[in-house]
This record gives structure tokens, sequence and C-alpha cells, in this order.
């Protein structure tokens, strides 16, 4: 039998970087094991264009009970009445979203990508801002919050069909609320990406923005630590109100539009071993080990933001109320490109970021962003994170001196081997 030794023993070398490194990137996670055995699993094997009972292909019958279990338990977790557990990432879950909703050329409105945004809601560099008319709000450049004022205005002034809140490196709550009023006022509807904060808001530590938001969606494999993928979700059915119809005319209900969109609006097949994957995640969700998870995130992340404001840092909004933190780096000297490429030299692994109003390209960026799912995941509390931030300050004010970088890295090592990642793969 073929036995491929060069993919494999690439895969051990990566086993081998995750459990002796630091893992900050806000985006990133470990999933269980159960998760990982279920994505490789035999459902990698199935067609199954369509949906659960209405499919293309025979053989459907498993696959339909697995998937049927992924929506029902992602209803369960957030308190939906409708799911597709079906998008590939969290950008097919928006761009399917703006199939159901949109025609081309219609106005959107959303966080500008410069100031913690995403690409997908109206970058002109993505197919959101290629096809649709984005118009966009920042933050405020003294409190680093969302600036709701500015949201209202450009609302009122160009009259967008959908407003999109969600951010890939903002630090605090939103005010679901504030911007479902305005969306009121001039007819938009409101989506909230909440591909960063889910898991919190799974577990009840932020705002629920299904209490006033009509459409949710999500990526599953950050906070809420399953497989890579995406999803939709809605706690109220309702009509489109721009008078989208179906393929054969017909107007149908937003779960329905929303179905279809994703396929054969967008995708073929779906990924149904990561569906199973995505069950195994949200049954998970639903304990109450979940929650404490949720809570220690939060609990790492205020200690960690602590440490750095001791040492000087300039986190933007001066804190974090989930779990990451945008830090300006311009009082330290040293750009967000030279800080994640040294701490990477030792294991310490994070993302450049641009800040807001930053006066630096996004290759190189002012910033970097640090989150603690990853290391919440693999067991450490509060008292670690000053250390792990006293390790980052180490390296950032010794970022030349390459005998101080490779002794931080044997820190490291020490460090991250009190905390064993995936015992069982020996
Ligand atoms: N790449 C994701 C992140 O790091 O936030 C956003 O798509």
């Amino acid at each position: 039998m073929y036995q491929d030794s060069v993919v494999f023993n690439l895969l051990e070398k990566e086993l081998y970087r995750q459990r002796h490194g630091i893992e900050l990137i806000a985006s990133e996670n470990f999933t269980s094991l159960e998760v990982m055995k279920a994505m490789g699993s035999v459902a990698t094997n199935k067609y199954a264009e369509g949906y659960p009972g209405k499919r293309y292909y025979g053989g459907c019958e498993v696959v339909d009970e697995i998937e049927t279990l992924a929506i029902e338990r992602l209803k369960k977790v957030f308190g939906a009445t409708w799911a597709n557990v079906q998008p590939h990432s969290g950008a097919q879950a928006n761009t399917a979203v703006f199939l159901a909703c949109l025609k081309p050329g219609d106005a959107i409105l959303g966080l500008d990508l410069s100031m913690g945004g995403h690409l997908t809601h109206g970058s002109p560099a993505n197919y959101s801002g290629k096809t649709y008319r984005a118009f966009f709000y920042g933050v405020d450049r003294e409190t680093g919050l969302v600036n709701y004022e500015q949201l209202e205005q450009v609302a009122r002034a160009e009259k967008p069909k959908m407003i999109i809140c969600g951010a890939s490196a903002y630090s605090r709550d939103w005010d679901y609320k504030r911007i479902r009023a305005v969306a009121d006022e001039i007819g938009a509807l409101v989506l909230a990406d909440i591909a960063h904060p889910a898991g919190l808001i799974a577990a009840g530590h932020l705002n629920d923005p299904f209490d006033h938001c009509h459409i949710v969606t999500s990526t599953t494999h950050k906070t809420l630590r399953g497989p890579r993928g995406g999803i939709i979700a809605l706690r109220h059915d309702f009509e489109n109100p721009f008078g989208i119809k179906d393929p054969k005319g017909n107007l149908r209900t937003m779960s329905q539009l929303l179905d279809l969109a994703v396929f054969p609006g967008m995708q073929g097949g779906p990924l149904e071993h990561v569906i199973a994957a995505k069950a195994v995640a949200f049954g998970e969700i639903l304990t109450e080990d979940f929650k404490n998870y949720g809570k220690q995130i939060i609990l790492n992340a205020q200690a960690m933001a602590k440490a750095f404001v001791d040492k000087g840092y300039h986190l933007i909004s001066n804190g974090t109320d989930n779990h990451l933190m945008l830090i300006d780096l311009r009082n330290k000297n040293i750009t967000g490109k030279k800080a994640q490429e040294t701490l990477d030299r030792a294991h310490i692994t994070l993302n450049k970021n641009a800040v807001p109003f930053d006066d630096k390209s996004p290759f190189v960026t002012s910033g970097i962003r640090v989150g603690v799912p990853a290391i919440t995941t693999r067991g450490l509390k509060e008292k670690d994170m000053s250390a792990i931030v006293e390790l980052i300050d180490k390296v950032l004010m010794n970022s030349d001196d390459e005998k101080t970088v490779a002794g931080v890295k044997e820190e490291v090592v020490r460090l991250m081997s009190q905390f064993p990642l995936y015992p069982e793969l020996g």
C-alpha cells in the first residue's frame, strides 16, 4: 500500500510546532481529538448535494442524520430556530447571506477593514466590495470604540440595504440594539458576523446578537473550537423585504432563500466530514465545561491586557471585553511585521495587525493582535498571562539580539511542556 511518509512527517513537524509554541493568534484554537477524528472520517467519501431528506445522490441516509444532528445542536447552542451548517468557511457564509438578501449594486455598510473589520464586509479587494456599493464606519480615534454616531450618519445618508456588525480585530462588545434601531429607521437588514466572539456568546458571556440582528454568521474554528468552517443561523424567520425571489420567481422566506444561496447558489457538495466534526463541537459547546472555558478566556484576556498595560503597552480601547487585544507598538519603536517575525523565532505565534488610523502599510503595520482562546484550551490561567507578557516584552525589547530571542524560545518550550497537547497522539 502506498505510504506517504513525506506528508505525515510534515504533519508530525506541525504537531511538534503546535505543542511547543505559545499560540496567540486570536482566530486559532485546538479542537478536541473527537472533532479531529470526525473530520478524518469516512464521511469525507460521501457526495450529498442538497439537504437532509432532499439530496441529489443515493446513500445519504447516514449523512442526513449527521447533518440534522449538527443543525439541531447548533440551534440549541444559540436559541435559533433555523441553521445552515454547510458553508465551507465564514467568508462563504457571508457570501450566501448577500446572495439571499441583495442584488448586485445594492449598498452595504460595514466596519472598515483598516479599523478592525473583515475583508468580506465590503473591502474593494473582496467579492463583497466588487459586487455591492460598500460604505464604512470606523472606530473613534480617542476611545478606540466603534463610532456609532458615524455608523448612524452614514446609514441615514446612504441608506444601505444591509448593515454588517462584527470584526476580526476589535476587543469590545457590540451594541446590537443601537444598530438595529437605525436599521429599522432606514429599512435595512442587520447581519452580525460573530466569527470571532461566537464561543463567548454561546457561553453567555457577551451580548446576544440574536436579540437584535436579523441574520447571524460565524466561523466554527475560532472561539467555537470546532473544525474549520462556517454557519448561518436565524432566531426568527422572516420575509425578504427587498423582493428577492428564488430561481423560479417565487417569493420565499429568508431561511429558504439562505438555504438556496448556500446550495445551489454558491457551493456544490457539502463537506459532510466537516459537518460531522461541527456536530461534535456543538455537542461540546452545550456542556458546562464550555461555559467555564468561555469564562476562563475572558479572565485570561483581561489578565494579559493588564500585564501589557503595566509594561507601558498601548492597547486600543485600553483593554478588552472578549478574547483578544490589539496593541499599538508605535511607542515601543517596533513595527508589527518585525514584532511578528521576531516572536516567531521565539516560538510565540501571533499576527501583525493594522491599528486604527495606522500610518504604515498593511504588510508592515504598527500593531499586533493577541488572542488567548488557544492557550486557554491548553489550560493556562491568569497567572501564566503575566509570564507570557514578560517573554513577549523581552523579545520585543531585544529584537536584534539573537541570544536573548533563543533564550526566550527555550523558556517557551519549557513552559508549554507543562501543558500537554494531544498526549494520546504519542
Ligand atoms: N483570518 C481571520 C482572522 O484571523 O481573524 C479572519 O478571516
